[in-house]
């Protein structure tokens, strides 16, 4: 069903981007959009990433809308059911199903230059016109199965840490994890105290430092919904906190990364006795090149005489577990695959035509490429939530995501009040915009290892080389100048 409003705007995905661009633009008086999400339910990652000890590992006060602030977190880190909850409040709330269209896939999307408008095509074929689009469709969002041989011929359970079967009945069943990154350090010590053995498989070790999570008294609940300027000071106060340790995680200085070399080693010793154990729990790589994980009880499960830390290269599947290089059959009735998300911003998520008949594929050819990470020469009117290099190696994704809405918002009030068929960035800005960015990456710590980060190449088309603050600063407005303004 087409918006009858004489200005339709579309926002794709549900998620956390999506639903925080309902509300913005709720708040900004404009209320024609309709957002399409493909699955049956709203929320996207808190949705999809259900398996034991799911959490966030950005502090809640932090990891949530800031016009949107709970003083309900039971504790520091919420669990993702939590959050989840969270978000289906607010969806409540704002009564954002009223412009929802859930099971609703964007197949296709094209631009139509004479009438300025997005013609976006659904799954079920019909047509969408839009005159703006926001799309908020998630990075890590489809997960990536590993290319183990034999993976067809296992006899047990194998499921996804992004697609957990709650119908499996993990206790007192021989369980091996492979993966031993973000998810990993969750789910691993979360169903190690139900299994009757647990094996895990590290191919690389992670730097992990200390959580210090803790559940919030009834009396600060109460206290922070008393008091509203309390909960955003703690917010306050988180942020800069993980601003100012920000360096330490992205910047390639051998002084700040032995900083967290040395906070993770404390993490390490106060969890492990065992120092062969350490030694195979140590990473060589700079602290931060991957992402840097925060457990309290990660490392300590290995500790546990019901389970075990491989480190020999996976061979193969078989019927009855994983077998590694060594030779060695290690029994399983179920497997877990940790081992993350095919990485959503290397290509487009669906064929996206823009001016001239040319194909987001196309223009990222050589790695996604976006002025902010939101807007592509080629692709008027088209506005990307958490797109390339937006991603933060140590802060609050969320923060990033407002600035873009806010100025996705200044561009449709400009297109909007003043009649304009479209704007579109100036190729040349986003060069140069581009250029900087890559420039700054030689300063960071991300190049030397593998991770999700990197593409194939070893560019980084993921995460944005600096602070937060200064990100949002430069992001926020539209500042027509750099655009092409088409009447
Ligand atoms: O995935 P990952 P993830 N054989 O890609 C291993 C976000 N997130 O789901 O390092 C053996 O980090 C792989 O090994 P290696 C967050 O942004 C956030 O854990 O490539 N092992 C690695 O150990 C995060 O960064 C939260 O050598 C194989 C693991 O699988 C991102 O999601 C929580 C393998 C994959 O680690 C992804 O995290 C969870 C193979 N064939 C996730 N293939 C928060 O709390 C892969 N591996 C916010």
């Amino acid at each position: 069903m087409q918006d009858e409003s004489d200005f339709p705007i579309a926002i794709i995905g549900a998620g956390f981007a999506g639903i925080g661009a309902a509300i913005q633009l709720l708040q900004a008086g404009i209320d024609s959009f309709t957002i399409f999400e493909r699955a049956g339910e709203v929320g996207g990652t808190w949705r999809d990433n259900t398996y034991p000890g799911a959490a966030c590992d950005v502090p809640s006060h932090v990891y949530s809308l800031s016009f949107e602030q709970n003083p309900n977190w039971s504790q520091r880190y919420a669990t993702s059911g939590e959050i989840q909850a969270y978000l289906l409040d607010v969806v409540a709330k704002w009564d954002l199903r009223a412009h929802m269209r859930l099971d609703t896939e964007i197949v296709e999307a094209r631009f139509d230059e004479d009438a300025g408008a997005w013609h976006l095509k659904t799954g079920f074929g019909d047509q969408f016109s839009a005159r703006v689009v926001i799309a908020g469709v998630g990075g890590l969002v489809d997960p990536a199965y590993p290319e183990i041989p034999g993976m067809s011929e296992f006899e047990g359970e194998m499921m996804h840490t992004a697609r957990w079967n709650h119908e499996v009945d993990l206790s007192g069943k021989q369980v091996s994890v492979i993966g031993t990154g973000a998810s990993a350090v969750q789910v691993v010590p979360a169903i190690a105290p139900i299994v009757a053995f647990l094996t895990v498989f590290q191919r690389t070790p992670a730097w992990v430092v200390a959580k210090f999570d803790a559940f919030y008294p009834k009396w600060l609940k109460k206290l922070l919904a008393r008091f509203p300027f309390l909960l955003r000071a703690s917010r306050f106060v988180k942020y800069w906190v993980s601003e100012i340790r920000g360096p330490i995680v992205f910047y390639n200085s051998k002084l700040l990364s032995l900083i967290g070399v040395l906070l993770s080693k404390w993490n390490l010793r106060r969890q492990v006795k065992d120092p062969e154990l350490r030694k195979k729990l140590t990473p060589t790589f700079q602290f931060g090149c991957k992402r840097v994980l925060v457990s309290d009880d990660y490392w300590a499960t290995f500790e546990r005489s019901d389970v075990e830390l491989v480190t020999d290269t996976i061979e193969r599947i078989e019927a009855k577990g994983v077998r590694t290089k060594d030779g060695r059959l290690h029994e399983a009735d179920a497997i877990v695959l940790a081992t993350g998300f095919k990485l959503g911003l290397v290509t487009a998520p669906f064929p996206i035509i823009g001016r001239e008949g040319k194909t987001l594929d196309d223009a990222w050819s050589g790695g996604a490429v976006a002025y902010k990470g939101m807007t592509v020469a080629g692709f008027p009117n088209w506005f990307i939530l958490m797109g390339p290099n937006t991603g933060p190696g140590h802060t609050s994704v969320l923060v990033y995501t407002e600035a873009q809405i806010a100025h996705a918002i200044e561009a449709i009030q400009r297109i909007r009040n003043e009649g304009l068929k479209y704007v579109e960035i100036r190729q040349d800005v986003q060069d140069r915009y581009n250029e900087g960015i890559q420039k700054r990456m030689k300063h960071m710590v991300w190049g030397g290892c593998k991770s999700w980060y990197l593409n194939p190449d070893g560019s980084n088309h993921s995460l944005y080389p600096g602070f937060a603050a200064e990100y949002v600063l430069r992001a926020r407005h539209f500042k027509p100048a750099e655009y092409e303004i088409v009447k």
